[in-house]
């Protein structure tokens, strides 16, 4: 679908729920992560790109301090919230990731107030591409522009971050929001998630005769049950143990001095984990920069290994996915984004592509599979 016929299915659909047009349509795609995992929320490095797949909003003002929202792909009709009433805990189901976003917004002091919206999405919900970031940093995007506040890209994603952590209660980190609303088509973003600088790298593997796969092993994962909280909780414990701020302090060098203090075997895997996953992001990095695109596979099937056996957040169906694909030839595959089931993402040659995916296929029946290219970031549509 061409961005206009996008832009006037969403008019449409809008104008069918809310008896009215709306002011404009906005889009914000959900993203993969090539590699550096749950090393957001350690002050590490992270380096996502966004997929063609995106949420999209048609969005209109209110003056009566309600807020409505309708979504194409979820049942229960039109949702409405009173905006005076927003707060962390308030609000069930989908919505609350929009009533989130205007509770954020407005408690950083936007004058921003009601509004209709209405909802479509092509990113895949459940599948670790974060579907729900997506739908933040739409809203938070439509809502500022609508409302002529001019907030950097970086600060709507900490915004719509702390929309998440504080309103829904899951302690994510900012990667996913960033990548929603930073990425550039045709480049991974390397963000160094302390001092939130972002570099764009360029990464078009269809000029090397390569192609990335996503795999959806159809398990759901979720942020908001214990589990990654729990990490996130002992990774802390790992660097307050250590005596320093976050697990981005220590040096790749000094790993096995650290390993050595920490008193537990969970939070020396932890730790093992963040500091070669930080390492891993350098090393793609450099193997870019340097033009040896196929060597980054190695390298992204170790954060695999890693993830598996320190991190210890892959299920079966993951590793199936990454043992079969290389087991056919990839050149690297791994588990992308939050873990405990969700999508892998599978680096190959483009001639192996049809092998490989039907070998995954024939693996696990129930997985559905793309082949994808960076996107680009969230924008205005019409
Ligand atoms: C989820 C979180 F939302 C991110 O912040 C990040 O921690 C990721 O898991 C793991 O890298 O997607």
């Amino acid at each position: 679908m061409t961005q206009a016929a996008a832009g006037e299915a969403l008019t449409d659909a809008f104008t069918e729920v809310f008896g009215r047009a709306p002011e404009g349509v906005w889009a914000a795609p959900g993203r993969v992560n090539l590699i550096g995992e749950h090393t957001d929320y350690n002050d590490g490095y992270v380096m996502p790109f966004a997929l063609p797949h995106t949420t999209r909003a048609a969005v209109a003002r209110r003056d009566d301090g309600l807020l409505r929202v309708h979504s194409a792909d979820m049942d229960g009709g039109v949702v409405e919230l009173a905006v005076d009433a927003l707060a962390p805990g308030a609000t069930e189901g989908w919505a609350r990731y929009p009533a989130a976003v205007l509770w954020a917004l407005r408690e950083a002091g936007h004058d921003i107030g009601g509004a209709d919206i209405h909802y479509a999405s092509t990113v895949p919900v459940g599948a670790g591409l974060s579907s729900s970031a997506a739908l933040q940093v739409v809203t938070a995007l439509a809502l500022t522009e609508l409302h002529g506040v001019e907030l950097p890209r970086q600060e709507l994603a900490l915004l719509c971050q702390r929309s998440e952590n504080v309103y829904v209660g899951a302690p994510v980190g900012v990667m996913d929001q960033t990548a929603s609303a930073c990425c550039t088509e045709g480049h991974a973003l390397h963000l160094d998630v302390r001092a939130l600088a972002q570099r764009q790298v360029p990464f078009d593997l269809a000029a090397e005769g390569m192609r990335l796969l996503v795999v959806d092993t159809r398990v759901e994962h979720a942020h908001a049950d214990g589990a990654y909280g729990e990490l996130r909780a002992g990774c802390e414990a790992a660097a307050a143990a250590l005596g320093l701020p976050a697990l981005r302090d220590v040096a790749y060098d000094d790993l096995d001095a650290a390993l050595a203090v920490l008193p537990d075997e969970r939070l020396r895997r932890l730790t093992r984990h963040i500091v070669t996953e930080n390492r891993r992001v350098e090393e793609v990095i450099a193997l870019l920069d340097a033009g040896r695109t196929r060597d980054i596979g190695p390298v992204l099937t170790a954060g695999h290994v890693s993830l598996r056996d320190d991190f210890r957040i892959s299920c079966a169906e993951l590793d199936l996915v990454v043992d079969t694909a290389l087991a056919e030839g990839a050149l690297g595959a791994r588990m992308t984004g939050g873990g405990f089931g969700g999508s892998a993402i599978v680096l190959l040659e483009e001639s192996a592509e049809a092998k490989i995916a039907s070998a995954i296929t024939q693996a696990l029946p129930r997985s559905r599979h793309f082949p994808t290219t960076p996107g680009r970031g969230a924008h205005r549509l019409s």
